[in-house]
């Protein structure tokens, strides 16, 4: 009798642990586009459910961005103002200094952010760039933040550079779906994206990557973003979601906008094809109701950027921050 329990119990286990898309992390084309293609509250109801699975619904992780090198960057990416291949307002600047860096460091601690997160406008960084990043990174952990920087491709070699100076992650976006990319960048190629990242899982530091919508792209196009980003194996630690920022003088300048409830969709499917990931509600927000925003947070975003500036653009500043998530009920880390 006993052992007919048992060998119930084992097939009932082995039942329930049958790989699914969802715990398996293989995901088709077809079935992302399935998910991103549901009524909306079913959507919703399955992200959400999957949210809770895996975190508290009601906790989001605040990273404070700072651009520590702007602008003059020789890439032509279609959506940036700090491309030097167009004319914004945007003006060149060299490196910041280790000081001026430890104060904004300092400032995003004491607003409560948990991750510093600087940006360089470079396509790669050299040597030297890696040398003065790396007095940077030690600066910002010294103050017991969590580290993470975005600075262009990266080879193995400063990916294992970075981590001895105590990197946490490296943010570094698939930006669009494989097929679309020529559209908006044309002086790198995908699969130089996808070398970066493996360098840098290589090293032993998380991957952040994600991309961008609102770029003119379909819904089947976003699919085919998320279908990347969740059959990277792992998938990433954190994945951010950027609504563009339209900034006069680059060319995705007057695109027509996301209808905003697209955008909620695409955090529902990050969210349902990548459970334990930190899903970052990323550029955009300053144009983004507190009701689109919300429903973002149903859908499963569970991490904001945090602070008056993303990088060159605005942001909602730390109060009308603070003012939402006390609203909401929302406890951060
Ligand atoms: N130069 C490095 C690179 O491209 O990887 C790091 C900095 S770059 C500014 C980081 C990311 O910012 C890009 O991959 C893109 O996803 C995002 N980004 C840049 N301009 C944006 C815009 N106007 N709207 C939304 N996201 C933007
Ligand atoms: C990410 O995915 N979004 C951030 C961060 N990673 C580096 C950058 C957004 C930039 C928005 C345009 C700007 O401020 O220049
Ligand atoms: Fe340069 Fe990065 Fe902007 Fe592209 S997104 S132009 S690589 S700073």
């Amino acid at each position: 009798m006993h052992t007919q329990q048992t060998q119930e119990r084992q097939v009932q286990l082995r039942t329930t642990k049958t790989p699914t898309p969802e715990t398996r992390g293989v995901w088709t084309p077809a079935k992302v586009l399935e998910l991103i293609n549901l009524p909306f509250n079913d959507l919703l109801f399955k992200a959400q459910k999957i949210h809770r699975e895996h975190f508290n619904p009601n906790e989001v992780q605040l990273s404070t961005l700072l651009s520590i090198k702007t602008g003059g960057c020789p890439e032509d990416c279609a959506y940036c103002p700090q491309s030097s291949h167009y004319e914004t307002e945007v003006e060149a600047s060299k490196i910041m200094d280790v000081e001026d860096v430890r104060l904004a460091a300092l400032e995003a601690k004491k607003n409560g952010a948990s991750r510093f997160c600087m940006g360089a406008a470079w396509r790669e960084p050299k040597d030297r760039d890696i040398e003065k990043v790396t007095e940077l990174i030690k600066v910002v952990k010294e103050l017991g933040l969590e580290a993470c920087c975005t600075l262009g491709m990266l080879s193995a070699q400063h990916a294992q550079s970075l981590k001895q100076a105590g990197l946490d992650y490296y943010n570094h976006n698939l930006d669009t779906s494989p097929e679309s990319y020529s559209d908006i960048i044309t002086t790198r190629v995908y699969q130089e994206r996808l070398d970066t990242l493996d360098n840098v899982r290589n090293a032993g530091v998380n991957v952040c990557s994600g991309g961008i919508v609102g770029m003119g792209e379909s819904r089947q196009e976003r699919a085919a973003l998320l279908h990347q980003l969740a059959n990277l194996d792992p998938y990433p630690e954190s994945v951010p979601i950027n609504n563009l920022v339209q900034v006069e003088g680059t060319p995705l300048y007057g695109t027509k906008e996301l209808d905003p409830l697209e955008f909620v969709r695409t955090i529902a499917v990050a969210r349902i094809t990548m459970p334990t990931a930190r899903v970052r509600l990323s550029a955009g927000r300053q144009n983004m109701s507190e009701a689109v925003q919300a429903l973002c947070f149903m859908a499963g975003a569970n991490s904001i950027f945090y602070g008056d500036k993303l990088l060159t653009t605005g942001n909602p500043d730390w109060e009308r921050d603070q003012a939402l998530l006390t609203k909401l009920g929302i406890q951060t880390s």
